[in-house]
């Protein structure tokens, strides 16, 4: 069984509805956000310090908003940003913009401890680079930090517009995100995940995973 890491209900309710009920279960925990200006470096740090606490396979969810006009505000920062300043109040920044495309980007990593054909991935250099000039006794964080465990990135993207707040379903921004006609609280989870930023990234997951698995066999 798969363990989708993420204190986020909605994101579990869509990967479940992607993946298949009883394929996936969630795992709430709160790994650590490394500060990186993209989400792939968070996501692969994060799958591997959850792999670490579960002992079992993990996809990481990492996701965010990026608005075109603001160079990508909030992106790497959204939960941020919708923790403390509210969906509207980024709404009421996007009202103002000429340019109010935007899109949602989702990583997805994967690690379940063995090997396999990892993604390249920035964080494992410069972790390994730290603990190698700290030395053996060096206080460079988890000595397993230097042999980072694979892992395997998928992303998914979608394109849209910022819209005044309509619909009351999915989570987080879906309201002021509008893709076509609708915006993403508008749309059913099926339908969102048909052209979301995570329904293609559980779609290029599932692929890979499913010849994984065969090769396991
Ligand atoms: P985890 O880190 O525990 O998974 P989170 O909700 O904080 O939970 P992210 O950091 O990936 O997850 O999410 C960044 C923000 O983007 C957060 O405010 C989400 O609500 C929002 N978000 C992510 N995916 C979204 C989606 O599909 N639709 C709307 N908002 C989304």
């Amino acid at each position: 069984m798969l363990r989708y890491v993420t204190t986020n209900p909605g994101k579990v309710r869509e990967a479940e509805s992607y993946l298949r009920e009883g394929s996936v279960e969630q795992l709430d925990f709160d790994y650590t956000e490394i500060q990186a200006a993209e989400l792939g470096p968070i996501a692969a740090r994060g799958a591997r310090e959850a792999y670490r606490h579960a002992v079992k396979p993990v996809l990481v969810d990492d996701a965010g908003l990026f608005i075109e006009e603001l160079d990508g505000f909030p992106g790497p920062y959204s939960s941020y940003v919708e923790d403390t300043l509210g969906v509207e109040a980024v709404w009421d920044l996007a009202s103002d913009l000429e340019n109010r495309r935007a899109a949602f980007r989702c990583t997805l990593a994967y690690c379940d401890g063995e090997e396999f054909a990892a993604s390249p991935d920035p964080v494992d250099r410069e972790e390994r680079v730290a603990a190698a000039a700290a030395g053996p006794d060096g206080d460079a964080g988890d000595a397993t930090d230097a042999e980072p465990l694979p892992v395997k990135l998928f992303e998914g993207y979608v394109p849209g517009r910022m819209v005044a707040p309509r619909g009351d379903g999915g989570f987080g921004y879906d309201p002021i995100f509008e893709h076509g006609e609708e915006t993403f609280a508008e749309m059913d989870t099926e339908r969102k995940n048909a052209v979301s930023h995570r329904g293609r990234a559980l779609e290029k997951f599932a692929e890979w995973y499913a010849d994984r698995s065969r090769d396991e066999t």
